[in-house]
């Protein structure tokens, strides 16, 4: 498609959930931000949208293809004894490449021991966390010089440090607009659904929220914590409780590249058309 050409279908799909808002009915479907559907089509959302080159779509679809690729060969490595253990990223390149790709290059991302995608999307060798899952180093790269700390094993810990991280950018003035242009930086903290429950992840909730931190928790809901399913940990959908901490919690079909990249990114950099929403 070229630049300039309608890059998004007019159609959205049946809105189900309002038609249930509407009616009284608990809503038939969850709400969440799609702009590609499970069959590929491009649908647009009111508040989110992007507006790619030929040649950036493609990008996208080629760090997808890697990473899933990178991660088939550490799962074959670790079967075959090599690696310890490897936590496969499978079924969440979307999510990674998606969110990785809306950092900027000053942004500070804090990763679990999952964020194989996000790493390789900060420029970091890929190479490098099969080390650490082998043992035979820590995992090799230099957290400032990419902007992408160490793997954290701890569950949830790394929320904590990076709210401290994002409170210590407040202090140093780095805040700002986001534009394209701005020194401000922004820090992002991985996390899964079962880390949701944690103590320390509640905790760091409540001191970015309080002290107005420049962070986005980015949780990717696997639906499982190892052998625990979601409804061990949390009788609402996750991006609900984001309200009661006090700041805005957004549902994203994370197996959708453009979705999970509109949500991140500063919405001066999304290039979004719709609506003016730039
Ligand atoms: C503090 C702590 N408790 C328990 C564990 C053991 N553990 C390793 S992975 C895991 C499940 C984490 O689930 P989730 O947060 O959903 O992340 P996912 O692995 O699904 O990406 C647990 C409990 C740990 N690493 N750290
Ligand atoms: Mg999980």
């Amino acid at each position: 498609m070229a630049k300039g050409e309608p890059s998004v279908a007019t159609k959205r799909p049946e809105d189900k959930t309002a038609r249930a808002r509407a009616s009284g009915d608990p809503p038939a479907e969850p709400e969440f931000v799609q702009l590609l559907t499970p069959d590929g089509d491009r649908v647009e959302h009111p508040d989110y949208a992007v507006d790619f080159t030929d040649e950036e779509y493609r990008g996208l679809y080629r760090d997808l293809v890697i990473v899933r690729k990178l991660d088939a060969e550490a799962t074959a490595l670790q079967r075959q004894g090599e690696l310890g253990i490897w936590a496969s990223l499978l079924g969440q390149e979307a999510a990674q490449v998606g969110s990785g790709r809306a950092l900027r290059e000053q942004d500070m991302a804090f990763p679990t021991y999952r964020e194989h995608g996000v790493l390789y999307c900060r420029g970091i060798d890929p190479i490098m966390p099969l080390g650490l899952f082998r043992g035979v180093d820590q995992g090799g790269w230099d957290p400032n010089e990419f902007k992408f700390n160490m793997y954290t094993i701890v569950i949830g810990a790394q929320t904590l440090h990076a709210t401290g991280y994002a409170m210590g950018v407040a202090l140093d003035g780095k805040v700002g607009n986001g534009g394209p242009d701005s020194d401000s930086e922004a820090v992002i903290a991985y996390f899964g659904d079962g880390a949701s429950a944690q103590g320390d992840v509640n905790e760091a909730f409540v001191w970015a929220t309080v002290f107005n931190a420049p962070i986005v928790f980015f949780c990717q809901n696997n639906q499982y914590a190892i052998s625990q399913p979601i409804e061990r940990q949390t009788r609402v959908p996750l991006y609900q409780r984001a309200a009661g901490f006090g700041f805005p919690g957004i549902r994203v079909d994370g197996n959708d590249v453009l979705a999970s990249y509109a949500v991140t990114a500063p919405r001066s950099t999304t290039r979004a058309t719709a609506r003016g929403r730039a």
